[in-house]
């Protein structure tokens, strides 16, 4: 592979001589601030570079819709380039050393040169996520009605030997979780039988659970429609955890947000999920209307740091078993990915941050002596600390950018990338849409 343009180390410090000065002041001053709330700012950098979050391999090349996809410039053509702009994201904000890769669109030609390629990059690779949604153009049989639930046996049989390789690949790069979501449903009433629907899904997934290996967790994605449009057959949280239940102890609820019906509760659900000891993990993103997928914590920031406070709040109990895993899922139609990916990274980060500042002494006296405006002004509290100081020297500590936007955008890597990457008509890694 002939010599690409990579942000160099030296590049990253010199930029963050710029900003030096004032997020040393920023971050004095927010210290006396915390110090005044008996908070040492120093747990909460360890936090905030304690915390870790997958990036999507489809998420960095220009997502799209059903209308139009407008490719940007220097767009990813294969899985290697796609690596890249994963390990960019990560030189810079220090919190994504690991990717999510989703097959057939990254199917490793050498898996060993793959993880390899992805080691000199520092990265890793989390979930697997296999794909029954669309026909691949070798396929013998179409998911157009379906795949682990289709009625025809064969069907079902060849969607669940695409998620056996999905995790056979997935060994072989050393990722420890499959995740699984189908769009499978219906269009109109009495197309699909609902019961039958889901002892046949429970059949095929219980033959996958079988080749997941012990060190391994199986995720469940449910969404309450789309591709189907009148009913899916993993549509809600009840169904997935009822799943998960009766495949066993490795499968788990994967929790998208953008995968709900407006305004529902996600952050109950989620403190469900830890209770019931099945939350497995997160797609993090953001949505107004339907499963938009846009850049997490950009619309509903509010929510996503009532869902962290759900999570630091187990964390910080020691729930047995705690462990979720988190990846962002999102489509970036007007942006460029590697920006949005960034700054989504960082949104999780802050969120996760705050929800730590919580006073949770005084949230559980003030729940237990039912005074709900001062539990309200304990979370507004957390919530409305600007704590950008605490993560702009979490990723400077970290070998990464104070400002990782504007370094990006002052190395100039898209447009080396444009040159790089000249737009061969229809060749751009596959992906969404
Ligand atoms: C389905 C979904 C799923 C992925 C796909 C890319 O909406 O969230 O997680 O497989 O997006
Ligand atoms: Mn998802």
């Amino acid at each position: 592979m002939a010599k690409h343009f990579e942000i160099d180390d030296g590049f990253v410090a010199e930029q963050n001589k710029k900003s030096k000065v004032w997020i040393d002041e920023d971050f004095d001053h927010l210290s006396r601030k915390l110090e005044r709330q008996n908070v040492d700012i120093e747990d909460l950098v360890s936090k905030a570079q304690s915390f870790r979050v997958a990036v999507p391999s489809w998420g960095v090349g220009t997502g799209g819709t059903r209308f139009a996809r407008f490719p940007g410039p220097g767009e990813p053509r294969d899985i290697f380039e796609k690596l890249e702009d994963c390990g960019t994201i990560f030189k810079l904000v220090r919190s994504t050393p690991a990717v999510s890769l989703h097959i057939p669109w990254d199917k490793p030609g050498n898996a060993t040169e793959l993880r390899d390629f992805a080691a000199r990059l520092g990265l890793n690779f989390d979930a697997m996520n296999s794909n029954t949604f669309q026909d691949q153009p070798e396929q013998e049989l179409s998911y157009r009605f379906g795949s682990l639930t289709h009625p025809d046996s064969a069907t079902r049989n060849q969607a669940i030997e695409h998620n056996i390789e999905c995790i056979e690949i997935g060994k072989s790069l050393g990722s420890k979780a499959h995740t699984v979501w189908i769009g499978d449903g219906g269009n109109f009433p009495g197309q699909q039988h609902f019961r039958n629907a889901l002892e046949r899904y429970l059949e095929s997934m219980s033959r996958i659970y079988q080749a997941v290996p012990d060190d391994w967790r199986l995720f469940i994605e449910h969404k309450f429609y789309e591709p189907a449009f009148y009913s899916t057959v993993i549509n809600d949280w009840g169904v997935s955890y009822h799943c998960a239940r009766e495949l066993g102890p490795k499968a788990f609820c994967l929790v998208d947000l953008g995968h709900h019906a407006p305004n529902v509760n996600i952050e109950m659900i989620v403190a469900r999920l830890i209770q019931f000891g099945k939350l497995g993990g997160f797609h993090f993103n953001d949505s107004k209307y339907g499963d938009d997928d846009l850049d997490s914590g950009s619309i509903k920031p509010f929510q996503l740091f009532l869902i962290f406070n759900e999570l630091v709040d187990a964390e910080s109990e020691g729930v047995p078993g705690f462990n979720p895993t988190y990846m962002l899922d999102q489509s970036h139609n007007v942006t460029d990915p590697i920006e949005s990916l960034m700054m989504s990274a960082s949104e999780l980060v802050r969120a996760y941050v705050q929800a730590h500042l919580i006073d949770r002494q005084l949230l559980s006296e003030v729940q237990e002596s039912c005074d709900p405006l001062i539990a309200l002004a304990t979370l507004k509290q957390a919530f409305t600390t600007d704590v950008a100081p605490i993560l702009a020297i979490a990723r400077e500590r970290g070998g990464g950018a104070i400002d990782p936007i504007a370094t990006y955008r002052a190395s100039g890597y898209r447009r080396h990338k444009a040159n790089e990457r000249p737009v061969t008509i229809g060749a751009t890694a596959s992906g969404i849409v």
